[in-house]
């Protein structure tokens, strides 16, 4: 017997440089989709875990369809919560990232309609694991038809907006089992873009 998930789901991986001139798009490999409990545990069960990656490694889950890029055109208006955990020999980073993981294929990240959660992502750095939630938007009303940037099928107002992403950061603040005092970050896409690194000035704060 299958378990079917509400979406499929496709495991990315960022594998670290090896050299110089390796860019972006060369480093990032599809892995695998699924749309079943059952072969979500297969996959897990069997692929090296977060703790046991090189430096500049990450694993990306997202929903099927969406690439793990600000250039796809569905992140095109988007951004991401993130936690930085610096703390690398203190914390569990595998059980952190299974429970991130559970709670996106589980749809408990946002409501049901939202239509903003696009995926999760850990990254190993030097000196930090950090993990991620990229949304749809940054928080800004949906315009109710058009770009495709619709999900939900009503129209949002500013304020609906951003509600919707501080519950999300909320949630994922929970799912990481943070303290109150910690903070989860929010930066669009477009800084980070431009600012050449995803650590761009945070937006809003959970
Ligand atoms: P990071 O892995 O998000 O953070 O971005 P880090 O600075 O802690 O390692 C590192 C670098 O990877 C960025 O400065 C970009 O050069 C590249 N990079 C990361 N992302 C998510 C993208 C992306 O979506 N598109 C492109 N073109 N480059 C990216």
């Amino acid at each position: 017997v299958k378990h079917p998930l509400m979406n499929p789901w496709t495991l990315w991986f960022t594998k670290p440089p090896s050299g110089k001139g390796d860019n972006w798009n060369e480093l990032l490999k599809e892995v695998i989709s699924f749309d079943s409990v059952e072969e979500f545990w297969g996959i897990y069960n069997n692929i090296t875990p977060t703790s046991q990656l090189a430096l500049k490694s990450d694993y990306h889950l997202f929903k099927k369809g969406v690439r793990p890029e600000w250039e796809d055109p569905q992140n095109k208006h988007g951004g991401k919560w993130a936690f930085s955990f610096r703390d690398k020999k203190l914390i569990d980073i595998d059980s952190l990232w299974l429970h991130v993981m559970l709670a996106a294929i589980g749809e408990t990240l946002e409501e049901e309609g939202d239509g903003e959660v696009m995926g999760v992502v850990v990254n190993v750095r030097k000196g930090f694991y950090r993990i991620g939630l990229w949304t749809r938007t940054v928080g800004k009303p949906f315009p109710g038809g058009g770009d495709g940037n619709t999900a939900g099928g009503k129209g949002r107002s500013v304020e609906q907006g951003k509600e919707v992403l501080m519950r999300i950061g909320h949630r994922f603040k929970e799912a990481l089992g943070l303290k109150d005092t910690d903070q989860v970050e929010f930066s669009g896409h477009t800084d980070s873009a431009h600012s050449g690194s995803t650590r761009a000035k945070a937006k809003f704060v959970a």
